[in-house]
């Protein structure tokens, strides 16, 4: 029998929506001819991964709800309605039917307050899911047939510093250890981010068009690697204490605290994490990473 109450797998699951549009599932609107293709098999090697995972919900953490005053989460049941991504409307209009884990979600908000973080319940059944939940839990479980838990960023890269907010998602990844050990539930983690992200100003005419993709500069591409390499070396304190530094020059997406968050989650893991896929996105770098807690811890 599964071992109850642990974090069975986490993952680093960009969401470019790009990556959606080029899959062409029926939940969205816009149709394409393709795009992307190293990033979608990654994909496919991320949920092969584990595929024989046994889980009852899956935790993500998203840098596109972004909250101002402290953290919050989802706390209703249900939510149905089309989500529209604001910068690419073009490319991602996409129907959703999806099912939170309130329990769970009130569970881990109650464990951070305790620990002095500032948190909330969102409680409107009418709130619109951000297009980076939507995308990343689309390309790890199509199936869409486990609760989710959602997880706003809060912006205290932006009011404060970047050293603020890994402090506050510190103690939040220590906070949602702790309340899923209690729970009895077993987790899979999501991290919803891109790396570096200096994104180009003009798309292509053919947004799918792979002529035109690349990173946007070298910095950028130099920067992922040494994070990739941490990352797969199992060197999480160095990752976590460059992070600052990394999040500055490549205007990372890591800003939104979501990595820091799963890393300490995972409780800074020693063993080797695997990559399924690097690749640039109208130029910000992507990567596709998964953490086997189940094999690695042992
Ligand atoms: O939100 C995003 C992103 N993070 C990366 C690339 C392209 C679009 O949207
Ligand atoms: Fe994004």
């Amino acid at each position: 029998m599964s071992e109850k109450g642990k974090i069975v797998m986490g993952a680093l699951a960009p969401h470019p929506p790009h990556l959606v549009y080029a899959e062409n599932p029926s939940q969205n609107e816009p149709t394409s001819e393709g795009g992307w293709e190293e990033l979608r098999w990654g994909y496919e090697r991320l949920r092969e991964s584990m595929i024989d995972k046994d889980f009852d919900v899956i935790v993500i953490h998203t840098p596109h709800w972004q909250t101002f005053i402290g953290t919050h989460f989802l706390g209703v049941e249900k939510f149905k309605s089309k989500s529209v991504d604001p910068v690419f409307p073009n490319l991602f209009r996409y129907d959703y039917d999806l099912n939170v884990d309130v329990k769970l979600s009130r569970e881990i908000h109650d464990m951070a307050e305790k620990d002095g973080l500032h948190v909330k319940m969102m409680e409107n059944s009418d709130f619109r899911i951000d297009y980076g939940t939507i995308t990343s839990c689309h390309l790890t479980r199509p199936e869409w047939d486990k609760p989710i838990v959602v997880i706003s960023s809060n912006r205290a890269s932006s009011y404060f510093s970047n050293e603020v907010m890994q402090t506050n998602m510190l103690k939040l990844g220590k906070a949602t250890r702790r309340a899923i050990e209690k729970s009895g539930k077993r987790a899979l983690l999501l991290s919803s981010n891109s790396l570096s992200h200096r994104h180009f100003t003009i798309e292509p005419e053919l947004p799918e068009d792979m002529s035109k993709e690349h990173v946007t500069n070298h910095n950028q591409y130099i920067w992922d690697m040494k994070i990739i390499n941490l990352m797969l070396k199992g060197k999480n304190r160095e990752l976590i204490d460059i992070m600052p530094d990394f999040t500055e020059q490549t205007m990372a997406e890591t800003d939104a605290g979501s990595l820091t968050w799963l890393i300490s989650a995972l409780d800074f893991p020693e063993y080797e994490a695997k990559i399924h896929a690097y690749g640039s996105v109208i130029g910000t770098g992507n990567a596709i990473i998964g953490w086997d807690s189940e094999r690695g811890e042992k």
